[in-house]
């Protein structure tokens, strides 16, 4: 297999949100989409997508700087050559540009669709293979108003989409999160999958209080709670209590995930596109999560269905012992796909025609496209 990339294309979109989105560092009314339209060799076109939280809010890479990273240093370096596949590509982009892995996910994810186009495969055959077409998904409940939150859950629930919900605590005082996250787990009732992210917000003494409330309020997993460079006390946490820590801003590539497991971390690991570099990349850190015997699930950057459906593929290819929360595509008000994916009883499908296995509506895209000018403050 060889292919060779002959242009790439990025833009930005700017998709208004259901309802605002509240997590601990950012408010969100709006989704920022940065989507790469890569023309290959035999006219074959692949398409990816990057997203972040809150601009710079959630970490290092902004909508605006992943356009400059693929536009400025990464498409010069790709255009024109011919690729095996995502080994090579990315031994490409990693030789010019270090870091960017929102950026490298795009290109990546565009990349295995153009492959897969081309072999009329869909991506999860050239990532393992799916163990499954029908993956567990989450809801998170984060309006930021406890009572909207519970008819939120309980209409999900009545509906059947979700019987697993996370909630974004952390921005206010413990005593207001655990009251909410109380107030939460009544309502819902004991069959529901609670659990809660905390995205870093945190010092480690708030952490060991609030995670043994948590964990006699029923809570199942807390996510992120104390900041990203805080492995040690991360480690700690997750020996000291029986509630398991899920690794997220912590655990990007399988650098961290090795070093995390090391050290000792008992808990779970949150697998990104985003924060590995793709979809390809990220299954690395899925690889030394299982022999570390460390349990998975899959993340989301709150992707559009591009990213959303990446991600997906590769998920298929593994046992997600805590689910995944790939439900970005619900969040926005609309979608560039033409056929939106199927959310129904807790599971998200996955398509299964060569490469993402989408068509993509490009009046849509120019629709909701960012003008060149143009800025958005999230
Ligand atoms: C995060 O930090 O996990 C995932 C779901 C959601 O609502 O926010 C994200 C980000
Ligand atoms: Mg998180």
């Amino acid at each position: 297999m060889q292919l060779t990339i002959e242009k790439i294309d990025s833009m930005l979109l700017d998709i208004p949100t259901i309802r605002p989105h509240k997590l601990s560092m950012a408010t969100m009314a709006c989704q920022t989409l940065l989507l790469v339209k890569m023309s290959c060799s035999q006219g074959i076109v692949g398409w990816g997508e990057a997203t972040t939280i809150g601009g710079l809010g959630y970490g290092p890479e902004s909508p605006e700087s992943i356009k400059s990273a693929i536009d400025t240093y990464l498409a010069p370096r790709l255009v024109g050559h011919e690729f095996s596949g995502v080994e090579t590509l990315h031994q490409c982009m990693d030789q010019y540009v270090k870091g960017n892995s929102f950026a490298k996910s795009a290109l990546e994810t565009a990349f295995l669709d153009a492959v897969g186009k081309k072999l009329g495969l869909p991506i999860s055959a050239l990532l393992g293979g799916a163990q499954t077409n029908a993956l567990p998904v989450l809801w998170t409940l984060a309006s930021g108003d406890t009572k909207q939150d519970i008819a939120e859950g309980r209409k999900l629930l009545a509906q059947g989409r979700h019987n697993t919900f996370k909630l974004k605590i952390g921005a206010k005082p413990l005593i207001e999160d655990l009251r909410h996250t109380l107030a939460i787990r009544q309502a819902l009732g004991d069959s529901v999958s609670l659990r809660v992210d905390v995205n870093q917000a945190w010092d480690t003494a708030t952490a060991i209080k609030g995670i043994a409330a948590l964990q006699d309020i029923g809570i199942d997993l807390v996510e992120q709670p104390i900041a990203l460079w805080n492995k040690t006390a991360l480690v700690e946490l997750s020996q000291r209590f029986t509630l398991p820590i899920l690794a997220d801003e912590a655990v990007s590539t399988l650098y961290d995930g090795y070093a995390l497991a090391a050290a000792g971390f008992t808990g779970a690991y949150a697998l990104k596109i985003a924060k590995a570099g793709g979809p390809a990349q990220a299954l690395k850190l899925a690889h030394v999560a299982n022999a570390a015997g460390i349990g998975l699930y899959g993340g989301t950057m709150l992707e559009g269905s591009i990213g959303t459906i990446a991600a997906l593929h590769a998920w298929s290819t593994q046992t997600l012992y805590w689910g995944s929360e790939m439900f970005g595509p619900l969040l926005l008000k609309d979608d560039v796909i033409t056929t939106p994916l199927v959310f129904e009883q807790g599971r998200v499908s996955l398509p299964n025609s060569p490469g993402l296995g989408v068509s993509i509506d490009e009046d849509k895209v120019s629709f909701y496209q960012r003008p060149a000018s143009g800025h958005r403050i999230q």
